[in-house]
């Protein structure tokens, strides 16, 4: 059934009505062949598309398909022991150095196949897809060889084969140096990270260039060489930074005209400065916050009073993040970070939807995708407000069921 008119709906289109959420009430939505046709008050339907197949929804709510911007889905193993570790007392970083964190993930993914990490992979999918999300952005990182960087990203590229969900790939080889190359970065980044990206580039892989900027991985200096390079193969880049200390990393990728700046917790005045001049989107990740028990809060207020879009995602990775529900993200970026439900609502969907340089979703437009999530709530701020609830009525994915 390629039409459809859904009826009797709240629509939470974050189009711009002068409207909390954009709130549309008693509303109506027609789409056609994967795109909306028609969205606003039912009782302004024009007469075209009144004999469209029809779904009363009884009065549920409508928003975008969720979208969660920042990943690390494709992983092998887990880091279990690791949690056990932090909470007898060591912090993130000192596990990192002392050979886990990140690294300990490097093991497991290099020693796994395409099919292993698909299958690893899949039931955290599924768990995202179980709460409406219909746009997912996967990073490699894990790898840090060429063969399994690649690995990762036709591994997450696979995902949207077998899965009804639309894969976002992001390069992260400028994740973490790996053992053989320690205290050599720049070497690692010379013979591996940029020629890994080259040839993930030509197998038509890689969506943005990301990496991340901090005293445990790269400086700017190493990350400006990534960007550098990320810039003359025309690819946009986005940017793991101040997450545990201010290196200036938001001004950097900025300065780069960056698609987003991810995690932000040490940002400066400057930073968000530099983040508003440049448009990035601003992407907040409460699941690492609430791992790591960090305790320095994202500048939330200086932000907002700056106009930077605000996006928010799970992070879900085996090591800062063992988050998959974005929804759990909504109701900490209001509880840890007092962002408001409205706001947390967009970050997932329009806001979301902009840190991944998409144009064709995010909102309930005419001209979009068909990407829609039906919720079984009479209030979006109800998607925020529950804890290990999920309201998901269906999940329409590019104009199907
Ligand atoms: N910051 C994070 O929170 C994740 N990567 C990054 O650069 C953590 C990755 C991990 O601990 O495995
Ligand atoms: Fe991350």
């Amino acid at each position: 059934m390629s039409r459809r008119l859904l009826t009797n709906a709240g629509l939470a289109t974050f189009a711009d009505i002068d409207a909390p959420y954009g709130l549309v009430e008693h509303g109506a939505l027609a789409f056609e062949k994967g795109a909306i046709a028609w969205t606003g008050a039912e009782a302004d339907l024009p007469a075209e598309f009144a004999d469209w197949p029809k779904e009363d929804l009884g009065g549920c709510l409508v928003t975008p398909g969720l979208i969660d911007c920042h990943t690390h889905v494709v992983f092998g193993g887990n880091r279990a022991r690791e949690f056990e570790m932090r909470l007898q007392g060591a912090t993130y970083e000192e596990v990192a150095r002392a050979g886990g964190g990140i690294v300990s993930t490097v093991r497991s993914t290099r020693t796994a196949g395409e099919e292993a990490l698909l299958e690893q992979a899949l039931p955290r999918v599924d768990a995202l897809i179980a709460e409406g999300i219909t746009t997912l952005e996967i990073k490699s990182g894990y790898g840090l060889d060429i063969e399994t960087e690649l690995r990762m990203l036709r591994t997450a590229r696979k995902i949207g084969g077998v899965r009804p969900v639309d894969i976002r790939t992001s390069f992260l080889g400028a994740h973490a140096v790996p053992p053989e190359y320690k205290g050599r970065a720049d070497a690692y980044l010379d013979d591996i990270c940029l020629p890994a990206l080259e040839a993930a580039h030509e197998e038509g892989l890689v969506d943005a260039v990301d990496g991340f900027c901090e005293g445990i991985a790269f400086s700017p200096g190493q990350i400006a060489r990534v960007f550098e390079r990320a810039k003359e193969l025309n690819l946009p880049v986005k940017l793991h930074a101040e997450q545990l200390s201010d290196l200036g990393g938001a001004e950097l990728a900025a300065s780069y005209d960056a698609l987003s700046a991810d995690h932000l917790e040490y940002l400066s005045g400057k930073g968000v400065e530099a983040l508003a001049r440049s448009g990035s989107v601003a992407v907040l990740l409460p699941g690492a916050f609430y791992t790591l028990r960090e305790t320095q809060l994202p500048p939330v207020d200086l932000l907002r009073a700056n106009s930077v879009p605000i996006a928010l995602a799970t992070d879900c990775n085996p090591g800062s993040s063992p988050l998959a529900s974005l929804l759990l993200a909504l109701n900490m970026g209001c509880t840890l970070f007092r962002m408001t439900p409205e706001e947390a609502l967009a970050g997932v969907t329009r806001e979301a939807a902009k840190a991944l340089g998409l144009s064709d979703r995010g909102t309930l437009e005419a001209g979009r995708r068909a990407d829609l999530s039906v919720w079984n709530v009479s209030h979006p701020a109800e998607l925020s407000y529950r804890i290990g609830f999920n309201p998901l009525k269906e999940r329409i994915f590019g104009g199907a069921q």
